[in-house]
């Protein structure tokens, strides 16, 4: 269905250039856009994908000296100073200004959909050498990634490493003061209160960096028998929830800057501040990340005193919430399962289980960020789908 152009004209004095369509629609483009995205080499860099063209060069009220339709495939424009760009049909059709062609060029890039869930969650499996050794069982993966938040990975060596190889899988890994990839088992001195047998409510993992790692990966190594379940929970779909129960906390949430700390050494040596909101919100006040770490909410707290137990109130019914039997999901990872989660949506915790001489629970986890995992996914779509 590649379309073809009808018609081409100037309105507004020549500042707007108007494309009739083969099959009647229309579309408008503002002619400093049209300058400003000239696809000729000499504004455009081909190899790179990028622009050359020097904003400083560009008239923000430039017009179109002359207009043609050399065929139904391209327009031509002179512009005053007689440089002639050329736009395809195919790549104008794309750039439709149009609220439909603007929301559909959305949902491509960034794929917003979402399948919200509760303890009703059909915990989505693939086998671990699936994602590896084939593209479409790894775009499902990834696709299911971003709309449901969790995929369980399945069948995977009971070693360290697998992470590191599905690391290479999507691009690398995010390196955090915790190291390259993490062991999760109970040690002396812990440095973290994961690195121990106890009870982990619900969190989000490492809200003390400023831009916390966007996907997580749990890889089971060694399971106890008592204990150590796991637990998970949609928080965009609690977050929703809270928003109609009690408009009042969920503003408080959205807006307090709750301080949190991380000091120690691991990987290197480390002293970790921020200010992270808890229901971090779009310019529509819609949920889009979620940073809670009840462990790691530092003891100092920058609000004033009489806003301190409406921000404890507040946080209590949402805490409340996540963990009612209608929104948490509970299973128990098995040696080989690895279990792959949006840690920007989805909350997890994990019970307590026996601590003794041996380790008897291994997890290694690792995290990856959102832009490496997109950028994974649409090349595995192109690769896929055998389009651009
Ligand atoms: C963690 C964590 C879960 C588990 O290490 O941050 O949440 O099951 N671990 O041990
Ligand atoms: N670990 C699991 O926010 C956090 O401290 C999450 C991070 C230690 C890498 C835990
Ligand atoms: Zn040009
Ligand atoms: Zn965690």
């Amino acid at each position: 269905m590649k379309p073809g152009i009808q018609r081409v004209d100037a309105l507004d004095a020549g500042r707007l250039v108007r494309v009739e369509w083969e099959d009647g629609s229309e579309s408008r483009y503002p002619c400093v856009w049209l300058r400003d995205n000239c696809q000729c080499p000499h504004c455009f860099l081909r190899s790179a994908g990028a622009r050359r063209l020097l904003f400083e060069d560009l008239d923000v009220n430039i017009a179109a000296k002359d207009i043609a339709l050399p065929d139904r495939k391209k327009i031509s424009i002179t512009w005053p100073d007689e440089h002639t760009s050329e736009y395809e049909a195919e790549w104008l059709k794309k750039r439709c200004f149009s609220e439909e062609a603007r929301a559909e060029m959305r949902n491509d890039l960034f794929l917003p959909e979402r399948q919200y869930w509760g303890s009703d969650l059909q915990l989505p499996k693939i086998p671990f050498e699936e994602i590896m050794f084939n593209d479409e069982s790894a775009y499902k993966w990834l696709c299911t990634l971003k709309k449901v938040g969790i995929v369980l990975l399945t069948g995977a060596a009971t070693r360290q490493g697998e992470l590191v190889k599905l690391g290479h899988r999507i691009g690398f890994l995010r390196l955090t003061f915790y190291g390259p990839t993490w062991q999760v088992q109970d040690k002396a001195d812990a440095n973290n209160v994961a690195y121990t047998t106890g009870k982990l409510c619900f969190h989000t993992d490492y809200p003390v960096l400023q831009h916390p790692p966007g996907v997580q990966f749990l890889h089971c190594i060694k399971q106890t028998a008592a204990g150590g379940e796991s637990e998970v929970v949609d928080g965009f779909h609690v977050a929703n929830k809270l928003k109609k129960q009690n408009p009042q906390a969920y503003e408080i949430l959205s807006s307090t800057a709750v301080d949190y700390t991380d000091v120690g050494v691991d990987y290197c040596d480390f002293a970790v501040q921020c200010k992270q909101r808890i229901i971090d919100v779009d310019s529509r006040g819609e949920a889009v990340r979620i940073n809670y770490n009840n462990a790691t909410r530092d003891t100092v707290f920058d609000i004033p005193a009489e806003k301190v137990r409406p921000f404890y109130a507040a946080l209590k019914e949402f805490n409340d919430l996540l963990n009612s039997a209608e929104h948490k999901f509970t299973f128990k990872l098995e040696p080989g399962d690895i279990v792959t989660f949006d840690n920007w949506r989805v909350l997890h915790g994990r019970q307590s289980y026996q601590s003794g001489s041996e380790v008897t629970r291994h997890l290694e986890g690792a995290y990856a960020d959102w832009d490496v995992v997109m950028s994974r996914l649409r090349l595995l779509r192109k690769s896929v789908l055998n389009r651009d």
